[in-house]
């Protein structure tokens, strides 16, 4: 069944990060995010701190390959024919949204945002944020919100729900579910970002994988990889660890991943039971965007419980769906 949806009818969320479209270095404003813009001799260089995440270096993962290829939904069990993500590549609130769509194998479309320009989504009048999901003509803006709309109408994910039982949305579930998303936008990504910039070189690494996978031309590249790495630096150190109250952003990072798994896992396989719930793809989005650098690797040797989680959440999101063949 195929449903018309009115033409770019937008879902604005009113829970997002207050970051403005020309964000971050303003990062007195709100950088929640991976992402920030600062401004070099009249040039704005917005760089994806989002970045941050995956370098192109596939280094040593602390985490076995067992992502297989999923089988993607046929476009016709859908009820829509198009689904397209603008995204920055390791922005931790994209890749929230990229291992919903994977993990439900549903095919969709990327496009890389050029995060100086942003002219790959002029079609978006009001909100200038990533992720966006234009789904046929509807544009659904903000990760948490996408997750919430996708769930609601890719029929694996419902399914999947009743035949096992075990993640049935009962009111106290939800309400763990939400407690738990809630926490990955407003504390886990805050914790994250400051580590992955935690140290120069750490943050020259996040800002080597800019150059390789963001979507720059070649003087924004060179730009982005010479004053991102500092600027990012001292953001960091200077601002949104005092905004989040972080001293020692490793030690947080490996409580708050201990709290995961002890409180929101908790004896279960996930947080939703049985399977994963958004909350675990949203923790699980988070920690993959990272996956290739230092704090991951830390992570996963520092907490163990948190290693076993992932690598079944790896198991369960599977490859990507997306139809450009890239992993995430
Ligand atoms: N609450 C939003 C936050 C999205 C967000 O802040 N995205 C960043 C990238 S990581 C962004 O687009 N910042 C604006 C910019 O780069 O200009 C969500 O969950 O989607």
């Amino acid at each position: 069944m195929r449903t018309a949806y009115a033409p770019h009818r937008q879902i604005a969320s009113s829970r997002g990060f207050a970051t403005s479209a020309v964000s971050s270095v303003r990062a007195t404003g709100g950088v929640a995010t991976f992402g920030f813009t600062s401004r070099t001799k009249g040039v704005n260089l917005a760089v994806s701190t989002a970045a941050i995440a995956t370098s192109a270096v596939a280094t040593a993962v602390a985490t076995t390959n067992t992502t297989e290829t999923k089988e993607a939904i046929p476009m016709d069990a859908l009820p829509f024919d198009k689904v397209t993500l603008y995204q920055y590549d390791v922005c931790p609130f994209c890749n929230k949204v990229k291992a919903m769509l994977d993990f439900h194998g549903v095919p969709y479309d990327v496009v890389e945002v050029n995060p100086l320009t942003k002219g790959e989504m002029k079609f978006s009048k009001d909100y200038k944020k990533v992720p966006i999901l234009v789904v046929d003509d509807e544009q659904i803006n903000n990760s948490s919100e996408i997750m919430r709309w996708l769930e609601e109408k890719v029929p694996s994910a419902m399914q999947l729900k009743k035949k096992n039982g075990t993640n049935k949305s009962t009111s106290k579930q939800s309400e763990k579910e939400l407690l738990w998303m809630k926490w990955v936008d407003d504390r886990f990504v805050h914790v994250v970002t400051p580590n992955i910039y935690r140290t120069l070189g750490e943050a020259f690494d996040s800002f080597d994988y800019i150059t390789v996978r963001g979507n720059f031309n070649f003087f924004e590249r060179q730009a982005a990889r010479l004053s991102g790495a500092v600027s990012m630096y001292l953001i960091s150190q200077n601002v949104l660890k005092k905004r989040h109250g972080i001293e020692d952003e490793r030690k947080e990072l490996f409580s708050d991943l201990n709290k995961w798994t002890t409180e929101a896992v908790g004896g279960n396989a996930f947080c939703g039971g049985s399977n994963p719930n958004l909350a675990d793809l949203a923790v699980f989005g988070v920690l993959r965007a990272v996956k290739t650098f230092q704090t991951f690797e830390d992570a996963m040797a520092e907490c163990p419980e948190t290693k076993t989680w992932y690598k079944r959440m790896e198991i369960e999101v599977g490859g990507a769906s997306r139809s450009d063949g890239i992993e995430n």
